[in-house]
């Protein structure tokens, strides 16, 4: 269903936002809840708006990718954050969203969700959530959208996306509701947010590190045309850099790169 406006003045109720969900709006269906956000910057009092949406027709992953985005089953929604960071650092947005959704997804899940780096959440193995975060200047106002694609109550998946894709509802067997979902996950946000803005990177990445099950393992990382491969060791606290140590003993640190478990 469509979100009502009973359901839009729920979520705002619980909310508790310092800034992220001090306005809830609302759409059917829109191109990407991302494009919408990004009409507002420059907007005033815009920073902190939740853009969510019921359905999206050309909903966008990472690398110009699409995002399946079917009605009435998933939550997609977008929030516009100003920021001082220089684009390289804006990654680090993206892993304080990963620990707001990670445990938004587990304080409802059965079957626990984790993190693989740099932003999926999966659920045995398969992804159940993504994150887009894009970087937007205008004049001399730098603002990053943030967008989160959660896989509520699908009961299938396109036959691209089948091996790959999962729902809460098809690994735990029951339908969720997404209205308490949502307004934990902006909760939460707003609290990793505050707590990344005042003390900085160093609480999100421990909380990281302790919500991703992909650590011992090995892995290849790939990045651009070079392959890497080792056993995923942490994420650094400084920059939230994946550290590898390579098949050839070497401790190397990514900021960036495509990652496959092998096992
Ligand atoms: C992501 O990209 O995971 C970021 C997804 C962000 C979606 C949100 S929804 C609200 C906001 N508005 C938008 O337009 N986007 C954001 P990436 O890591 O590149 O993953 C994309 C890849 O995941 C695709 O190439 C598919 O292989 C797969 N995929 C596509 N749709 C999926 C889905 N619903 N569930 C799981 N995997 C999917």
């Amino acid at each position: 269903m469509p979100y009502s406006q009973e359901d839009q003045q729920w979520i705002q109720s619980q909310l508790q936002a310092e800034l992220i969900g001090h306005e809830i709006i609302t759409y059917d269906s829109v191109d990407s809840t991302n494009n919408i956000a990004k009409r507002l910057v420059g907007e005033p009092d815009k920073e902190g708006a939740v853009i969510l949406a019921n359905s999206q027709t050309q909903g966008k992953g990472r690398l110009g990718r699409t995002w399946h985005s079917e009605e009435n089953v998933g939550i997609y929604l977008s929030i516009l954050l100003k920021t001082s960071l220089p684009p390289e650092q804006i990654s680090r947005i993206a892993l304080v969203a990963g620990v707001a959704l990670v445990q938004a997804i587990n304080e409802y899940s059965p079957a626990r969700a984790y993190l693989k780096w740099p932003n999926d959440i999966l659920i045995n193995g398969k992804k159940v959530a993504g994150i887009l975060t894009e970087f937007c200047k205008k004049k001399d106002l730098s603002e990053v959208i943030l967008g989160i694609g959660i896989n509520v109550n699908h009961a299938h998946f396109p036959l691209p996306l089948q091996h790959i894709a999962t729902s809460l509802a098809m690994e735990n067997g029951k339908i969720f509701e997404r209205l308490p979902l949502i307004s934990s996950l902006v909760n939460r946000l707003d609290q990793e947010y505050q707590s990344f803005l005042n003390e900085g990177l160093s609480p999100t990445v421990t909380q990281w590190n302790l919500n991703s099950d992909m650590f011992g393992k090995h892995i290849s990382l790939t990045k651009g045309t070079q392959t890497f491969f080792g056993t995923a060791m942490k994420l650094d606290e400084e920059e939230g850099h994946l550290v590898i140590l390579t098949d050839n003993g070497e401790e190397i640190a990514f900021n960036s790169g495509e990652v496959t478990l092998m096992e």
